[in-house]
């Protein structure tokens, strides 16, 4: 007697690590959901941590590295409850920053897929070529070197090129793995940088990056006929409300861990859309047993305020159109796929594309409002990385803001040049301040920053501002975040007597103190990493 036992999900993570770590590869944690990437909402594939390591590899901790990332797609929501869609999932990839290319990505995929999990391949699928970007003829001759009898089809742009991730980034030619009809593996090959303007720029090193579902290769391991009957959902919900609430929990449970709360604006909005449509198909279904957490009964018993009104409503009308849908969101809260969900048939015209519209007029027109509200000075409660609603919140937050340009120039002065801002958010509580560097600070080396920066503090420096063609500042040696963030001509901050003895030169859009000695005594509570090669400090004023 003979049982086949199949390979628990566990298993599968395991074997995924050995197998990348035995062929050469460092492995790295999975990053937060929430990137630092001001252009996307969320971690969408492994290589977002990685993105800036195709432009600069040098930056890159280990030249080939895998992970098993935590990832969250909205664009797939639609499509959750059939076999294979989810907005959470996470996602196996090995990464290379010149470490590889083609005949070893391709080599290693095959290897696993066959060897390690012992699945048959269908077929493979490459890039066809289109427009500028030729046909991928490396592909698949490597393909067939391996096994002369795979099945290689061909595809364009649509099916076949990946990325970039947000406005910009690496991106290239893909070559795909099928296994039972379901595709497995996505391998990239990153040779080209697409600009905000669209345009393909070559890499100088070309990169690989590869991503495989975990819950779609549990899928095929196990045998099973959807993702729903593997070991990740232990409890195999099989009609298409169950398995909504089985996908979004998860994806809600995840993003509350990453201490996002419901809002209704961006990554907020989505996090209140999946938790609402929980709670819709819990009231349709008649139940309420779902349970994750206070961040969630307290969403659900906001939204349960006015549903019951609102499916009233909604059912009063025939034909439900982008504005009716938009006035129902705006009285009762009802997201869109809310809607689809109970209007059905009565909603079969409506478009993702007509509501969002509705959305954009609608925040726009509020944006235009609150601005002259606020006398034209633009809300200080958020310009995305500063956030404040009233005189005194005000008040903190710019003396925040100046310690934090204190900072990163402390933390250069300590560590190095090589550190660069890569990210900031400021509270009226906190300044959080993200930077390149590629290991824990010592305590000597916090200590040393702080005392810089309570120095600079001490000596009371006047804070100063001048507006410059943007290239002109560059020429200053100014830092900036990202060039493109700013306007030209731009603002640079400079703490000191004058540019060329300024203690710290930055563009930015302010708000400032006058005198560093506004700001009070600066101390960092905490130090940990985001992503790789990218560390993160808190720090308060008092
Ligand atoms: N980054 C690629 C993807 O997400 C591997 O499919």
């Amino acid at each position: 007697m003979c049982y086949f036992v199949a390979m628990t999900h566990q298993e599968i993570r395991e074997k995924f690590r050995n197998f990348m770590e035995s062929h050469g590869h460092t492995w790295v944690a999975s990053s937060s959901l929430l990137p630092d990437d001001p252009s996307v909402l969320f971690t969408t594939a492994g290589m977002q941590q990685f993105k800036p390591y195709y432009t600069n590899p040098a930056m890159a901790p280990a030249k080939n590295v895998a992970s098993i990332q935590k990832c969250v797609r909205t664009s797939d929501i639609d499509e959750v409850g059939d076999e294979s869609h989810l907005t959470f999932f996470e996602m196996l990839g090995n990464f290379s920053f010149g470490g590889y290319f083609k005949d070893e990505a391709i080599r290693l995929a095959y290897d696993f897929i066959t060897r390690e999990m012992g699945l048959t391949i269908d077929y493979v699928s490459v890039f066809g070529g289109e427009d500028t970007v030729p046909a991928d003829d490396d592909s698949e001759r490597i393909w067939k070197a391996l096994d002369p009898s795979i099945e290689v089809r061909k595809a364009g742009r649509a099916d076949n090129f990946w990325g970039p991730t947000g406005d910009e980034g690496p991106c290239g030619p893909t070559t795909e793995v099928y296994v039972n009809g379901i595709e497995i593996w996505n391998i990239v090959f990153n040779q080209y940088f697409q600009t905000k303007e669209k345009e393909l720029r070559l890499l100088e090193t070309p990169g690989i990056d590869t991503g495989m579902g975990l819950e779609r290769l549990a899928m095929v391991v196990q045998g099973k006929a959807n993702i729903y009957e593997t070991d990740l959902f232990p409890n195999h919900p099989t009609d298409r409300a169950g398995r909504i609430i089985a996908d979004h929990s998860r994806a809600i449970v995840a993003l509350i861990a990453e201490g996002l709360e419901p809002s209704n604006k961006d990554r907020g909005y989505v996090l209140r859309r999946l938790i609402r449509r929980i709670v819709t198909l819990e009231y349709m279904a008649g139940r309420s047993d779902v349970d994750l957490g206070p961040v969630y009964e307290q969403e659900k018993q906001k939204f349960l305020k006015t549903l019951g009104t609102g499916i009233k409503e909604l059912g009063r009308v025939a034909e439900v159109d982008a504005a009716v849908a938009f006035r129902l969101y705006e009285s009762y809260g009802l997201p869109y796929e809310v809607i689809k969900d109970i209007a059905g048939a009565r909603a079969g015209s409506l478009t993702r594309g007509a509501f969002d519209e509705k959305f954009k007029e609608h925040q726009a027109k509020s944006r235009a409002g609150a601005e002259k509200k606020f006398g034209g000075h633009g809300l200080l409660l958020d310009t995305g990385e500063l956030k404040a609603g009233n005189p005194e919140e005000l008040q903190k937050v710019t003396r925040l803001h100046t310690a934090t340009h204190l900072l990163h120039a402390a933390l250069r002065e300590v560590l190095g040049t090589e550190v660069h801002q890569a990210g900031s958010d400021i509270t009226p509580e906190r300044t959080r301040f993200d930077f390149t560097f590629p290991r824990k600070l010592t305590d000597e080396e916090k200590a040393a920053v702080e005392e810089i920066v309570n120095d600079a503090i001490k000596r009371d420096l006047a804070v100063n501002m001048v507006t410059l063609p943007k290239q002109e500042a560059e020429g200053t040696g100014a830092l900036f975040f990202f060039k493109e963030k700013y306007p030209d001509p731009v603002n640079v901050y400079y703490v000191g007597p004058d540019m060329l003895n300024a203690f710290s030169k930055e563009f930015c859009g302010g708000p400032h103190v006058t005198h560093t000695g506004e700001i009070g005594r600066f101390t960092i509570t905490k130090e940990e990493s985001v992503s790789a090669g990218v560390r993160r400090i808190r720090a308060v004023i008092s």
